[in-house]
């Protein structure tokens, strides 16, 4: 800021909100970045509750304490450093109009976007939203190559349709496993009634997909369940806020008891980094109007992707 006499400057609660205060790139066809970061707040396909709208709004704003430096974030736990601001380019490319009443139109503005991320080399990362953001998502990823999918979230999110409806948030991975280069996918943090039907995790079963529940993991060991990730393979991550406990997260439409704490989740993400490639990160279903007063929720997922982009990176380096 040309006016500011006294610094430290831009610290998390002064400026404009832009995903961990990065620099905003709205051009598209321009942009330089590792990582680049797209609201989609669209949740006119939800089944239940709506308010996951708000989300992107609430995640950036949470995210403003996580702004980037040139040393990067220490982690005592590893004595390392995570995303150096020297190393690693982030970007907010904004959101994905929203267009009122004309789902079509909404997930065309996502997948184009999505598209036109990956095409410049960046990692995509998308704010959603209802978990139906990740068909857009998933459709735009239709350059980068054959991927298998990690899905974190407490439904299965597989029904066939809804009446007629065959694009709402019970059923982005049976959209998704109908694309030619989508691979295996892993379900995990599965639990409890959902809105998927016995016949909906044969047919998930059938393909070949791993579906495993909090207790099951915690029943393997989370090594061994990140053992299961094929090696040297690219890894779309789409991660369900709801995939965590509820008492983690009451800031989402349909909250579930028996969740994923904080810790297994991180351990989830961190394998899929050693793994394989991830090309794509979408994290969804964060509905503000429930979240409690402190921001929970939002801060939850913020936390969340910062993590997980440092692991993404360090795999990298
Ligand atoms: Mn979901």
């Amino acid at each position: 800021m040309n006016f500011t006499v006294h610094t430290p400057a831009d610290m998390g609660l002064t400026g404009i909100a832009t995903f961990a205060k990065s620099p905003l790139c709205t051009d598209l066809t321009n942009l330089q970045a590792d990582i680049a970061v797209l609201g989609a707040p669209c949740d006119i396909a939800v089944q239940g509750k709506p308010g996951a709208r708000m989300g992107p709004r609430a995640i950036r704003d949470a995210s403003t304490g996580f702004r980037m430096s040139e040393d990067g974030f220490y982690d005592p736990e590893r004595d390392d450093y995570f995303l150096s601001a020297r190393r690693w380019k982030l970007a907010d490319c904004g959101d994905a109009d929203y267009v009122p009443g004309d789902l079509a139109a909404t997930f065309d503005n996502i997948e184009n976007a999505v598209r036109l991320m990956a095409r410049s080399g960046a990692l995509p990362v998308v704010l959603g939203g209802d978990h139906s953001v990740s068909i857009p998502v998933s459709r735009g990823l239709d350059e980068v190559g054959d991927f298998n999918v990690i899905h974190i979230d407490a439904h299965l999110d597989w029904t066939s349709h809804c009446g007629d409806a065959l694009l709402f948030n019970g059923c982005p991975c049976r959209r998704m496993a109908e694309l030619p280069y989508v691979k295996r996918m892993f379900h995990l943090g599965i639990r409890g009634t959902g809105s998927s039907k016995k016949s909906d995790y044969d047919d998930a079963r059938s393909r070949g997909d791993v579906i495993l529940s909090p207790k099951a993991m915690r029943a393997m060991g989370w090594d061994q369940v990140t053992a299961l990730f094929p090696r040297g393979e690219k890894y779309y991550v789409t991660i369900d806020i709801d995939g965590f406990d509820a008492v983690l997260c009451p800031g989402t439409g349909a909250p579930s008891f028996g969740g994923l704490l904080f810790d297994e989740v991180m351990a989830l993400l961190e394998g899929a980094a050693a793994a394989g490639q991830v090309i794509a990160v979408d994290l969804v279903e964060v509905a503000p109007p429930y979240d409690d007063r402190s921001g929970t929720t939002a801060h939850l997922a913020a936390t969340t992707l910062m993590n997980f982009l440092g692991y993404i990176t360090k795999a990298q380096e």
